[in-house]
């Protein structure tokens, strides 16, 4: 067989599994999703999770992503691409565990290519759901954490996070409270993207710090997993955990049950898979780059961008995860990002074009009215009740007020969330599905005061899961291209949409007295922290009226 001339990137995402296959000379050659909802109703899942009970308790039963690999690459064989790809990685959505039992391993180094995946894998888990980061029922957990560990500034510093409620950390020690006995019949404890990783590698697959670093177990630092943290968490976790590694780097060749059953080329090699915005960083050509940010407008928002320091993470909502050249990453999420959105966008009848059309027809500032998108509970900042605030008078009946308020909510929210994170940026690049509303990206310029860019290809996490395979390939036995160039010939040709802010409109957003001080002021009273915000509204208005 002829080497692979592709690379591969597959992105399990909270809705669907991409894949993306890129070659260095062309591009993408191809790019294929599978929607979970749409394809696995079995599963019951709304957005690709169970609806559930409690909103929050949010897990996963793993052979739906199985069943979708197992698809998604059955559909790659079919188009005869398998057999092109010289090296793959998996982007996954960051911070879920996965648990194994103490025949996982034997299993995936023997799967059997004349059996589907699902039902060779049945019998691997030692517990049968996942919970995702969507999960926020284990504040308890934080504080176990934060106490052994001696206070909220200590958890940061050593892990790059405050104890956070998705992470692996307090998951696992839930986990082992309130299930000792399935603890103990736990070997292997994975991230999404180390498990679908081992699935490729037909091995337990190391955890890369883009992932290992959101977890609350790691120390950023030495970027080793922290024995303190792990005690904190539960006990006998060090053997459970896979090995962390710090850059890039090559697992080992695609198993044999791959090669057999998809039709992949034997001289294949996976390499280590991260978190979806690890990947993304990747993806939109910012490894090693600190002067721009990034803003993924996913089923989750985030703001992230390059640190070439670990620094000093804000404590009220901010993450330090580890970037693929061993440097590392800020990171601010926000729970309430697309599924609000569709919400909101649902609720008028409306469809994307008339959404973004309203947020170019509608003034900047929405004339003193803010709404709070708080539909699940919030990650940014911390609201575990949900529910929609609003302010200023704004109706729930008023299509327009209410469009325009939650896309101008969440650009402030990530503006001033991320402002530990150094001066406002001057760029900003923006991805995912959300990235394709010109209304969306206009309020972002807007609020940022900043260029926006979006990229044509907007499955960044997968593109950046394929741009990782390609440098570990290349560089694999000594330096032969960095970060820069490889993105420069695999992605930097594609096009790019440019938007640029209204000096007017971002001075309704920025001065004193501006939306942004209403918006923090509305906050701050929404979770208790502040009077309430009339006072704000008023002055607002008093001084932009006619903006
Ligand atoms: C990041 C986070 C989400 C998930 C899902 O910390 O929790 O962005 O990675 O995409």
């Amino acid at each position: 067989m002829r080497k692979g001339d592709c690379f591969l990137g597959l992105d399990l995402s909270t809705q669907s599994l991409t894949a993306l296959v890129v070659s260095p000379r062309s591009g993408v050659v191809r790019q294929l999703a599978i929607n979970f909802d749409e394809f696995y109703p079995r599963y019951g899942t709304r957005g690709g999770v169970p609806p559930s009970p409690d909103p929050l308790r949010v897990h996963v039963d793993p052979l739906m992503w199985v069943e979708a690999l197992e698809d998604v690459l059955r559909r790659l064989q079919k188009e005869a691409l398998t057999r092109r790809i010289a090296a793959m990685a998996v982007s996954a959505q960051q911070h879920g565990t996965v648990y194994l039992n103490r025949q996982a391993a034997t299993t995936l180094a023997g799967l059997n290519p004349s059996s589907p995946l699902v039902s060779s894998l049945v019998r691997i888990f030692s517990r049968p759901s996942c919970p995702i980061w969507m999960d926020a029922s284990t504040s308890p957990e934080c504080g176990d954490i934060t106490a052994a560990l001696g206070g909220d500034a200590e958890v940061a510093r050593l892990t790059g996070s405050v104890a956070t409620e998705r992470f692996a950390g307090p998951q696992i020690r839930k986990f082992w409270k309130e299930n000792p006995e399935a603890y103990g019949r736990t070997a292997h404890i994975a991230l999404i993207s180390s498990f679908v990783t081992s699935l490729l590698a037909g091995c337990i697959a190391p955890v890369d710090a883009g992932d290992g670093y959101g977890t609350n177990l790691a120390d950023i630092r030495s970027g080793t997993w922290s024995q303190a943290a792990m005690d904190a968490a539960a006990p006998g976790l060090q053997r459970r955990l896979p090995r962390l590694v710090v850059k890039d780097c090559i697992v080992g060749r695609i198993s044999p049950y791959m090669v057999e059953r998809f039709g992949f080329n034997p001289e294949a090699e996976v390499v280590a898979g991260s978190g979806d915005n690890p990947c993304s960083l990747a993806g939109l050509g910012l490894v090693g780059v600190s002067d721009r940010r990034a803003v993924s407008l996913g089923t989750s928002d985030t703001v992230f961008g390059y640190l070439p320091e670990p620094g000093t993470v804000d404590r009220a909502g901010g993450h330090i995860f580890g970037a693929a050249d061993g440097g590392w990453m800020f990171l601010v999420c926000f729970k309430n990002g697309s599924l609000a959105r569709e919400q909101v966008k649902n609720s008028y009848d409306l469809s994307w074009e008339e959404f973004s059309r309203i947020l170019m027809e509608t003034p900047a500032g929405n004339n003193g009215r803010v709404l709070l998108p708080y539909f699940l509970p919030e990650i940014t900042p911390v609201v575990l009740a949900p529910g929609v605030r609003r302010f200023g008078g704004l109706p729930a009946d008023d299509m327009r007020g209410n469009v325009r308020g939650v896309a101008e909510a969440q650009a402030m929210s990530m503006l001033l969330h991320s402002a530990w994170t150094g001066p406002r940026p001057k760029s900003v690049l923006v991805t995912a599905g959300g990235s394709e509303n010109l209304g969306l990206l206009t309020v972002i310029a807007q609020v940022f005061g900043a260029e926006v860019r979006a990229l044509e290809v907007k499955e960044s996490a997968a593109l950046g899961a394929a741009v990782r395979a390609a440098h570990a390939l290349l560089n694999r036995d000594k330096p032969a291209m960095g970060w820069q160039a490889l993105w420069g010939t695999m992605v930097g040709a594609a096009s790019a949409q440019v938007i640029y802010p209204s000096a007017e409109a971002t001075r309704v957003y920025q001065s004193p007295g501006g939306l942004l001080d209403v918006y923090a002021a509305c906050e701050r009273f929404a979770i208790g922290r502040g009077p309430d915000p009339d006072a704000h509204i008023q002055t607002f208005r008093g001084a932009f009226t006619a903006a």
